[in-house]
């Protein structure tokens, strides 16, 4: 079908969370809705005090203009805006940008009778982000723990990060998040090039089927997952990529205080090698 009959067909009214068919409405391609409203609102106003924290900062280099949080010295509490109170209302604005989008994620899914799939995957993104700026920072007791919105200052806050715990790599939910990302980005490769190398033939030649797509994985690992299977595998891939993320940042500081390279301290002392000869005790 036409995209444009397409989109006649399927923009139906209802589905709606919240306010029923007030904000049921179109502007242009994109559905507007509450939740649209609402993202405008909190992206507007998180856009604009940060170019008001940029002028406070006294610099429009894009590099270098940052919002941070508060002081350490100011825990949990709120914080004058010049001194992390506008990060904290910022980071308010990013959490009510983030969720209103996935909640109108959620009203599209429903106009369309689809799964709810993407909200959930773009939640974990979100949770992922809370962990860093909202739950970590809470527990150790202080905003000031959550990393500054700059392009560079918060490239040094993760290099601080890092190195505040030896060497990060050691830190072993950091090793399966990254493990997620590679494998996300092999399972993407391998789909992406066989969906081409099927359905995006030289000029002239035929498509080849899904029954195509099996044959060269059966015919090259002996196993195919199937064309329903990939997108289930890519999206627990992903999903886990992101959590793995929220999990290894959130575990350093608050149960982990120590250098990451001596949580592998359990893996020398096994018994069957603590006492050889070239052994931790040997
Ligand atoms: C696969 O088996 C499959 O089913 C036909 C796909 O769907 C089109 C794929 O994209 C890929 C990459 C595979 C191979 C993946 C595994 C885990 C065997």
């Amino acid at each position: 079908m036409a995209l444009l009959s397409f989109e006649r067909k399927y923009r139906v009214p209802g589905g709606t969370l919240v306010g029923g068919d007030l904000f049921d409405f179109w502007v242009g391609p994109f559905y507007v809705g509450f939740f649209g409203v609402t993202t405008i609102f909190f992206a507007g106003l998180g856009t604009l005090l940060i170019f008001y924290s940029a002028t406070l900062q006294g610099t429009w280099n894009p590099w270098l203009i940052s919002v941070n949080p508060p002081p350490l010295s100011f825990g949990l509490g709120p914080a004058p805006l010049e001194m992390g109170g506008l990060w904290q209302v910022i980071t308010i604005c990013a959490l009510g940008a983030f969720i209103s989008w996935a909640l109108r994620e959620v009203e599209i899914c429903r106009k369309l009778g689809i799964g709810l799939h993407i909200p959930f995957a773009f939640s974990v993104a979100i949770f992922a982000y809370f962990t860093l700026q909202v739950i970590r920072p809470v527990l150790m007791g202080a905003w000031g723990h959550a990393f500054p919105y700059g392009i560079w200052s918060h490239l040094d806050w993760v290099s601080y990060t890092g190195y505040l715990y030896g060497n990060f790599h050691y830190n072993p939910a950091h090793m399966v998040a990254i493990t997620f990302f590679f494998t996300t980005c092999l399972a993407l490769a391998l789909h992406g090039s066989l969906i081409l190398s099927a359905v995006n033939p030289e000029k002239g030649k035929e498509i080849r089927s899904a029954e195509h797509e099996d044959t060269f994985f059966r015919d090259f690992i002996g196993y195919s997952i199937g064309p329903l299977g990939i997108h289930r595998l890519g999206l627990f891939l992903a999903l886990n990529a992101g959590f793995w993320s929220a999990v290894c940042i959130v575990i350093s500081g608050t149960v982990w205080f120590d250098q990451w390279v001596v949580w592998w301290d359990w893996y020398v002392q096994l018994p069957w090698w603590v006492d050889i000869p070239g052994g931790v005790n040997g």
